[in-house]
């Protein structure tokens, strides 16, 4: 398998600017440890203009982004959907994708795209896991770069 993920670069780096993180309740332990490594690397970049809120599921991440957006520079939004026997994931990592996507657009802010989505649990927790994937560090490093 290819190396995922992309080279991390401080050019340009702002520590000033407003970040809120929005996360989903929805697999929650999974969830947490996208929070708690995307706080330790704002935090390790000297980062502390953010906080965290709270939504349901990841159907609402969109929602939520958006109200938040009004007043903060970016959002990182987490979640993970884990494939299941109906149709809803792919109903709901689509419609979030597309949902988020829009927003960051009309907004002209960035959004890091944290919705994990999986075939199964092993997936995500690989994905989300600090000793391996570390996806929420890395995603949050996204939003960093793309705030400049
Ligand atoms: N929310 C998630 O964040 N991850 C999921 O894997 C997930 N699976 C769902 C499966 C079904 C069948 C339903 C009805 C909801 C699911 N949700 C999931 C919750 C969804 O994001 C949202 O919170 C609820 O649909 C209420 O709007």
């Amino acid at each position: 398998m290819s190396q995922e993920g992309f080279p991390f670069s401080k050019d340009k780096m702002s520590v000033d600017k407003k970040i809120t993180i929005v996360a989903s309740k929805w697999n929650s332990e999974l969830v947490q440890e996208l929070v708690k490594s995307g706080i330790a690397h704002l935090e390790m970049l000297g980062i502390t203009n953010f906080k965290t809120v709270y939504v349901p599921g990841a159907w609402e991440l969109v929602h939520a982004t958006q109200k938040e957006l009004a007043h903060a520079d970016g959002v990182i939004a987490y979640g993970v959907v884990i494939r299941g026997e109906t149709t809803h994931y792919e109903l709901i990592s689509e419609s979030v994708a597309q949902g988020l996507m829009q927003i960051g657009i009309d907004a002209a802010k960035p959004i890091a795209f944290g919705l994990i989505a999986t075939e199964n649990l092993q997936q995500a927790k690989d994905r989300v896991s600090p000793s391996k994937l570390n996806k929420g560090r890395e995603i949050a490093q996204s939003l960093v770069e793309m705030l400049g």
